[in-house]
């Protein structure tokens, strides 16, 4: 119990006459303090494209009323403090800004994309540190060796082939937006550090592990030293991705654990980079997981970056809930001809990256390229249909500007660095869906789209004051706001308390409050309380209860906060933490639902036999694991629910670990895709009684081969 607060609760009456005092002395003496009524500029894209990126008339604020829908916005909550918005300034984004336009359609073209001002303001540029497959023709890293060769001093490294066009481009972003941040990621070492020789596949010989590792000081200080310091370094893009006509290396948790600790770390210690894991899909977020579960090498890593091509923006969190001490990075999506509906692809973007990312702690919002030209090029393998934030016309100068351009544009042309993501409403069975930041200089911007199939209405409340608004269908409005919220008294209790019982913990969820500023979590073991207060001063509505004994039942209440007292307390919850559950083999076992794992990742599934999630990107020695399955007697036979669109593998069940005792074997083939569920059996001996049960994967070499072997829902145990 927080002695301050107990004090504010039981003087509220007193504060409350103190804080009317007070306002009327702030407004007949102190001049405007606080100054209701005020403006909200706008700015829209609709899905009918009428409206880009366009300014329509000022809203006021006035009184406030609830009724429909609403979108309370909070800004004493601050989650993630924001390094910007962007895209990947690619070899062939920068090759045509340079060279297929004038200055005058450069200048254009420049302005509109970093300028705030005469443009959308982008804030953080990707940049590979060599080829990726968007390169204006052959792959190449900054130290290649004619084959046979090695060069372990690095004295054939050169960045000559970035100062050509990619560093100038890079400069005059730079001189547009001076705070413009840049990420680097390398697609592939150079061939003769790999194991296969090659940049496509393979992995990264150990005994070059010190000489990459000065690779990339290298790099560092050549583009400081060309006015173009980079502030963060991704690891690897997409480790678990096998490209086999582009740049890629095959990077497992561990080795990228090891890299980092035994080398990366200490060559960029005392260079100001940040260095990220990952830097591949949603539906991995066991991986950043598992390099940060290495000491060593979580003290020089400050945090895990996302891809979109798999999994939700949701499972950024399981990665942030694991390790809330390190951030979050949002770092690729490409758009491309295989979705052509301008206005479902704007919702799109706005739904799952300026929303869904940001509000599960992306620090960046980075699409893929910056520019393209009208044939998805120029490229060199890889994606055949990716569209840029713009379309070069090579012959013409012509540039054109696709939705992502706006739908960025709608969050990155009033969000700078340094903006903290503030509390806002999503309304997500409204089809509203919402985020808001407050700026360093204190501006508020709320990004509202409505994906419904018809205009809706909805009131904007803050501070005591709202303001109502209409959105077409299909369409993105940004408000804009400067001020000092106000401190209305609470009216309700916290709503929508959730809690989640683990192993030696609770985890409690709620719906931020719209005038609190803090929160007191209060804890019962009878029903109804009498209550104890167990947390106060928490500062966003979520809260972990560590302090707990297994098998007990605990009852929760919150309440909300703020300088006139506390609200009455949310409805109570229960939980009660528990080690995993014994499961029953006979049971249908979903595979999402494992105690341990290494090297997968999971989806949300549908399969007639009901889905949930499944997990995916399965190689030769992953594994889920399950500390106790009881077996009982008479096991004959197992059940597998599984779906490949490749050549498919070997899954193995062993008891007590990943090499123990082998109970039973099947292979999985192609079963004509990744969604295509069928039914494999197996008989099974040996198994009884309570065991420890490891699922291993089996199948060729992870870093040559092209896919993942099978995707896996569930399994089950039979005695027949
Ligand atoms: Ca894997
Ligand atoms: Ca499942």
């Amino acid at each position: 119990m927080n002695p301050q607060i107990r004090k504010i609760s039981n003087s509220i009456r007193l504060s409350t006459l103190l804080a009317v005092v007070m306002a009327l002395l702030a407004s007949s003496l102190a001049g405007p303090v606080k100054a209701a009524g005020e403006t909200v500029s706008v700015w829209v894209t609709t899905g009918d494209q009428t409206k880009l990126l366009a300014q329509q008339p000022n809203l006021t604020f006035g009184a406030d009323t609830t009724s429909g829908l609403l979108v309370n916005v909070n800004a004493n909550h601050l989650y993630q403090q924001m390094d910007g918005f962007g895209a990947a300034m690619t070899d062939s984004s920068a090759w045509l800004i340079y060279n297929k336009l004038s200055t005058s359609q450069r200048n254009t073209l420049m302005q509109s994309l970093f300028s705030n001002t005469n443009g959308i303001g982008l804030s953080y540029l990707r940049l590979p540190m060599g080829a990726s497959e968007f390169v204006n023709g052959n792959h190449y890293t900054y130290d290649d060796m004619p084959a046979g060769q090695s060069d372990p001093n690095l004295n054939n490294f050169s960045i000559a082939h970035d100062q050509a066009y990619i560093i100038p481009v890079l400069q005059q972003a730079r001189s547009i937006n001076p705070a413009l941040g840049i990420m680097a990621t390398p697609w592939s070492a150079p061939a003769w550090m790999k194991t296969n020789g090659s940049l496509y596949r393979g992995g990264l010989l150990s005994s070059y592990y010190g000489a990459y590792a000065n690779y990339f000081a290298r790099f560092v200080d050549a583009y400081s030293a060309a006015g173009v310091p980079v502030n963060s370094l991704t690891v690897q893009n997409e480790p678990q991705a096998k490209p086999g006509d582009y740049p890629g290396m095959w990077m497992t948790p561990a080795n990228e654990a090891s890299f980092v600790k035994n080398n990366l770390g200490p060559a960029l210690a005392n260079k100001n980079v940040k260095i990220l894991a990952l830097d591949h899909n949603w539906a991995l977020p066991y991986y950043g997981i598992d390099v940060l579960n290495d000491p060593a090498a979580k003290a020089y890593i400050d945090g895990t970056a996302f891809h979109c091509y798999g999994g939700i923006p949701d499972f950024q969190s399981i990665t942030r809930d694991a390790y809330p001490d390190r951030n979050i990075y949002f770092t690729e999506c490409s758009s491309g001809n295989w979705a052509t509906n301008w206005a479902d692809n704007l919702m799109w973007d706005v739904q799952n990256l300026v929303v869904g990312a940001s509000r599960n702690w992306a620090k960046t919002i980075v699409k893929w390229n910056i520019a393209l030209d009208a044939n998805s090029g120029p490229h060199t393998g890889g994606c055949s249909g990716c569209t840029g934030l713009v379309t070069i016309d090579q012959a013409s100068g012509a540039v054109s500007y696709h939705h992502d351009y706006y739908a960025l544009g709608q969050v990155s042309k009033f969000v700078v660095p340094g903006a903290y993501r503030i509390a806002s409403s999503n309304l997500a069975t409204s089809s509203i869906y919402s985020v808001a930041f407050k700026n360093p200089d204190g501006k508020i911007a709320l990004v509202v789209s409505n994906s419904s199939s018809r205009s809706q209405t909805f009131k904007v409340r803050w501070g005591g004051q709202s303001f109502q608004y209409s959105l077409p269908t299909k369409s993105v409005a940004t408000f804009v706001w400067n001020g000092t919220q106000g401190e209305p008294a609470i009216s309700g209790a916290p709503t929508a308390l959730t809690t989640t019982a683990g192993n030696q913990k609770a985890t409690l969820k709620w719906e931020f409050s719209i005038y609190a500023t803090s929160y007191t979590v209060k804890r019962a073991t009878v029903s109804g309380g009498p209550y104890t207060t167990i947390q106060s001063n928490v500062a966003l509505p979520a809260y972990v209860d560590a302090s707990v004994t297994n098998g007990v039942t605990y009852y929760y209440v919150v309440t909300a906060v703020n300088g006139h007292g506390e609200s009455a307390p949310s409805a109570q919850v229960s939980a009660i933490p528990n080690p995993p559950p014994v499961v029953t083999a006979t049971s249908q076992i979903e595979a999402e639902s494992f105690n341990g794992q290494s090297g997968i990742g999971i989806e949300n599934c549908s399969d007639t036999s009901g889905c949930g999630q499944s997990v995916g990107y399965t190689e030769e020695g992953d594994y889920l694991a399950w500390n106790q399955v009881n077996f009982g007697t008479g096991i004959k036979t197992v059940s597998l629910r599984v779906a490949s669109g490749s050549t498919g593998g070997t899954v193995e069940f062993h008891l007590g670990s990943p090499n123990g005792t082998l109970i039973a074997s099947a292979a999985v083939g192609n079963t004509g895709s990744w969604g295509a569920w069928t039914t494999v059996n197996a008989s099974v001996s040996g198994a009884s009684g309570i065991q420890s049960l490891y699922i291993v994967f089996r199948g060729g070499d992870p870093a040559t081969t092209a896919d993942g072997l099978f995707n896996l829902n569930w399994v089950k145990f039979s005695t027949h």
